[in-house]
């Protein structure tokens, strides 16, 4: 007898997981499916698994093509799972390919190709609560987008819009998706809700027509790059029911939500000056990030991280804003700025650069001790809070998986779900005051020139 073991989460149980235990049945006499627990599924890393683990083994039960239900609870249980029930074959998705081929040493591995799209209507009223999101942009954060997409549950990508063929059809390949397009109307069309991803300067028009068309819109920072546009679009996104969600992933992550809650706890007395740092070296002679007719500059690509920072410790009540730049004369790009946000009692200083280096951590300091986040801070996993008396000294650690993109897609689903148009993680106004210093540096008020 052929045996065959498959796993996964199989929450929402649609047509891709039907398809996918259907082939991994015909490739032996017997299947398997091992059922994801909770806590295995936290420990690698996925997020927003709405059922519960009794619902999901029911949902694999009900299809009626296992002829055995386990659970998998740890990693590295595959491995024993095939030599205690002498499997033959692990299939498991294309979405995968790669990562088990070092099973290969204990029996066969199978990739099956995933199932693409679910935007047919037929398989569309089977499905209940998964979210059908178009990108808009092929770039490298799309890319990264849609490897950190596998590890949320309740979602499927299904297509892509750009504006070259070629690179769209590619793109489309490549990730398994089910379409691409270059007219902006009939893509929307295909879709529940959008991931914009192109250059700053195209977000406000492409999340507009989004949010016209009843659309719910996670766009890349700065969102735009003015207040009023950020302003329309708040408005347009709550008379339409929509969710509208700046993509600053920091503000999405588990360790980032900590600090900041931790910091305001009083635990390091009262908070009287915040320093950030975030740079980037773009050695690269045409790119986006340095590009001013895309609004490019180190503000514009990097300042997001560290506004959102001080917003969340110390508000939006600035009294003073002044930015020091040394600019790229020709391109009037900022290479670096280092800019200094005046509160009442408190001072935030940030360092911003895509031509200058340095040390990219984050330290709040208070009256009573101080709190250093090591380089890369914004992408929280590792902090410590620090007094004068080191015997006090405590650390803190959250994982930060992946690149954190899940984050910021799990919190977008959510309130999709929730039906709920506000995120307390980043709120309108704090997201409208981020914009509204990105906008005034980019007026060149308060800017002293290096
Ligand atoms: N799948 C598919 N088509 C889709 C969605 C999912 O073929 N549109 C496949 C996946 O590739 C996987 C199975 O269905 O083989 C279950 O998918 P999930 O429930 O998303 O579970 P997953 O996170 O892929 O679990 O140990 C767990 C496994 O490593 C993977």
């Amino acid at each position: 007898m052929k045996k065959v073991i498959t796993y996964g989460t199989f929450d929402l149980f649609h047509e891709g997981h039907y398809r996918l235990l259907k082939r991994a049945k015909e490739l032996g006499d017997y299947l398997i499916v091992g059922v994801t627990t909770e806590n295995y599924d936290k420990s690698r890393g996925k997020l927003n698994v709405q059922q519960s683990l009794i619902e999901r083994i029911e949902n694999v039960r009900k299809c009626g093509l296992a002829d055995e239900i386990i659970i998998e609870e740890y990693e590295g249980q595959k491995i024993e799972d095939i030599q205690k029930y002498n499997i033959d074959v692990f299939a498991i998705g294309s979405d995968w390919i790669g990562k088990f081929d070092y099973l290969k040493n204990y029996c066969d591995v199978v990739y099956l190709e995933r199932t693409r799209g679910i935007s047919s209507t037929e398989l569309r009223n089977k499905y209940n609560g998964i979210v059908r999101l178009g990108l808009v942009g092929n770039g490298r954060i799309a890319r990264r987008f849609v490897k950190e997409s596998k590890y949320v549950s309740g979602v499927n990508i299904e297509g892509v819009f750009g504006r070259k063929i070629s690179s769209l059809r590619k793109f489309v390949e490549e990730n398994e998706l089910e379409f691409f397009s270059t007219n902006y109307e009939e893509f929307i069309e295909k879709v529940d809700a959008v991931y914009i991803a192109t250059p700053h300067h195209t977000h406000y028009q492409y999340a507009k027509e989004a949010i016209l068309r009843g659309k719910h819109v996670l766009c890349e920072k700065p969102m735009v790059l003015s207040v009023k546009e950020a302003e329309e679009l708040y408005i347009l996104a709550k008379n339409n029911n929509c969710v509208l969600l700046e993509a600053i992933k920091t503000a999405y992550s588990p360790g980032f939500i900590r600090l900041v809650s931790l910091a305001k706890s009083g635990i390091i007395g009262e908070i009287k000056s915040i320093d950030a740092t975030f740079t980037k070296l773009i050695d690269a002679e045409h790119c986006r990030e340095l590009d001013p007719s895309q609004a490019g500059g180190s503000m514009t690509e990097l300042g997001s991280y560290l506004l959102l920072a001080f917003i969340k410790l110390l508000g939006r009540d600035i009294k003073e804003l002044r930015f020091y730049s040394y600019f790229d004369k020709e391109k009037n790009v900022d290479l670096f700025t280092k800019f200094n946000l005046l509160y009442p009692g408190a001072i935030a200083t940030g360092k911003v650069g895509l031509g200058v280096k340095s040390e990219g951590d984050l330290i709040i300091s208070g009256t009573k001790g101080y709190i250093y986040v090591p380089s890369p801070w914004w992408k929280t996993e590792y902090f410590e809070v620090r007094y004068e008396d080191s015997n006090m000294n405590k650390k803190y650690y959250y994982k930060f998986e992946g690149d954190g993109l899940r984050y910021e897609l799990a919190e977008f689903l959510s309130l999709i779900n929730k039906q709920d148009l506000q995120s307390y993680k980043l709120e309108e106004e704090e997201s409208i005051q981020i914009i509204r210093i990105i906008e005034k540096f980019m007026s060149r008020e308060n800017v002293v020139y290096l």
